[in-house]
């Protein structure tokens, strides 16, 4: 096996390359939410489609929105066009998405409502989204690496405790406190459901799995390690016994300080770091781990030589060990698609040093 895979890696994306702490010879990109609003083509896509959901639920929709962003500016991943909020609602907290307001759930706020909760993920209702895999997998080129991903279960529970986006989830942190029992079943729940939802995106041809964790900067703590680093480990620990091949990135948002100790803890192959984590520090204690990040949007958004220049720096201090450039969060709805596309073609020329990375040499020197 391990002698068919160096045979393919010269057509392997980079991104995978990366995450296998191997030798690139330029810096992956992709975006989060680089399919979304700030595309036109997307906008015309919305505009035909009743909602948000019946987008996330239609593969043909689904698939068209991926490969838009992939299209338009050759990105290194493509990354599946569902939402975290999706196992929430198969689990029968139903979500709807209020046009210019957000996610609405049906709260989550005592014993009985999480006791009215499905006892795993209804599988016909996320059918869909494995559906869209096959697809986008059958259309991708080997050197685009496929990217399925999951809401961690602390930030799903967070919106299904809440009911609602919120700076501050203080109802769903109060639950927690207040309902210990109740909040770690639905995080047990959620786990669980998690774990079958990713297992089903590889099955359906993922390359690539991100577990976005929004909302793990709003913690305490004691908090942080029993509400999102224990729950994340469970779920790679889980996924990676059967699949030890599909990386795992794991995005706790906010992390901030915990970040090394997590990454410790939780047997990721990358971790996506949001805009204020200091890269070059955070690249010193982690020199081996597939690091990822963390313009920020707002640079982006800005646009112009500021925000190539911040690319430049946030390169320069990742390039030592492997990495694959991001932003720090997802892009703005009111970003210019033309800043996007010089972000990418200045990422794409920007010379790697020559250092070995770990466990073999930087051939492509
Ligand atoms: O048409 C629209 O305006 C819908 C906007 C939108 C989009 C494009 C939503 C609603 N979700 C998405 C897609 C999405 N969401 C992706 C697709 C892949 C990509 O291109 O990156 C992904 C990975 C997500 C993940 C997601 N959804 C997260 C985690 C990442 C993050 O941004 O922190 C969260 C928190 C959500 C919830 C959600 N979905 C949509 C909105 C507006 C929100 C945030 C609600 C809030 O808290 O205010």
């Amino acid at each position: 096996m391990a002698g068919m895979k160096q045979a393919e890696s010269s057509t392997k994306s980079l991104v995978l390359n990366a995450l296998q702490g191997q030798s690139v010879s330029r810096p992956p990109i992709w975006l989060m939410r680089q399919a979304g609003r700030y595309l036109p083509e997307y906008r015309a896509l919305r505009a035909r489609a009743r909602s948000f959901l019946d987008l996330c639920y239609t593969p043909e929709l689904a698939f068209e929105i991926t490969m838009q962003p992939v299209r338009r500016f050759g990105m290194d991943a493509a990354i599946l066009f569902s939402d975290i909020l999706l196992v929430a609602d198969a689990l029968g907290c139903a979500v709807t998405f209020v046009e210019g307001v957000g996610p609405k759930l049906e709260p989550v706020r005592s014993t009985a409502d999480r006791a009215r909760l499905r006892p795993a993920a209804d599988a016909k209702k996320l059918a869909p989204v494995y559906a869209t895999i096959r697809a986008l997998k059958h259309e991708l080129p080997a050197e685009t690496a496929l990217i399925g991903f999951a809401g961690a279960p602390w930030t799903v529970a967070a919106y299904m405790v809440e009911g609602e986006g919120s700076k501050e989830f203080y109802a769903a942190r109060a639950f927690a406190r207040r309902e210990p029992a109740a909040f770690t079943g639905l995080i047990e729940l959620l786990t669980e459901a998690t774990i079958e939802h990713l297992r089903a995106q590889i099955g359906a041809g993922a390359d690539v799995l991100q577990l976005f964790d929004s909302w793990a900067g709003v913690l305490p703590e004691s908090e942080f390690r029993r509400w999102c680093q224990e729950p994340v480990a469970r779920i790679v620990r889980a996924l990676k016994e059967e699949h030890s091949d599909v990386p795992i990135i794991a995005f706790p948002r906010g992390a901030g300080l915990h970040l090394p100790s997590f990454a410790d803890a939780v047997p990721v192959d990358g971790l996506s770091l949001d805009t204020t984590v200091p890269v070059a520090a955070l690249r010193r204690t982690l020199p081996r781990l597939c690091l990822q990040g963390n313009l920020d949007p707002v640079a982006l958004l800005a646009g112009g030589a500021g925000a190539l220049e911040e690319a430049e720096r946030i390169v320069a201090a990742l390039a030592s060990g492997p990495f694959i450039f991001n932003l720090g969060h997802g892009v703005l709805p009111e970003t210019d698609p033309a800043a996007v596309a010089a972000l990418v073609a200045h990422v794409r020329s920007l010379q790697l040093p020559c250092v070995p990375s770990h466990g073999g040499e930087r051939d492509a020197c």
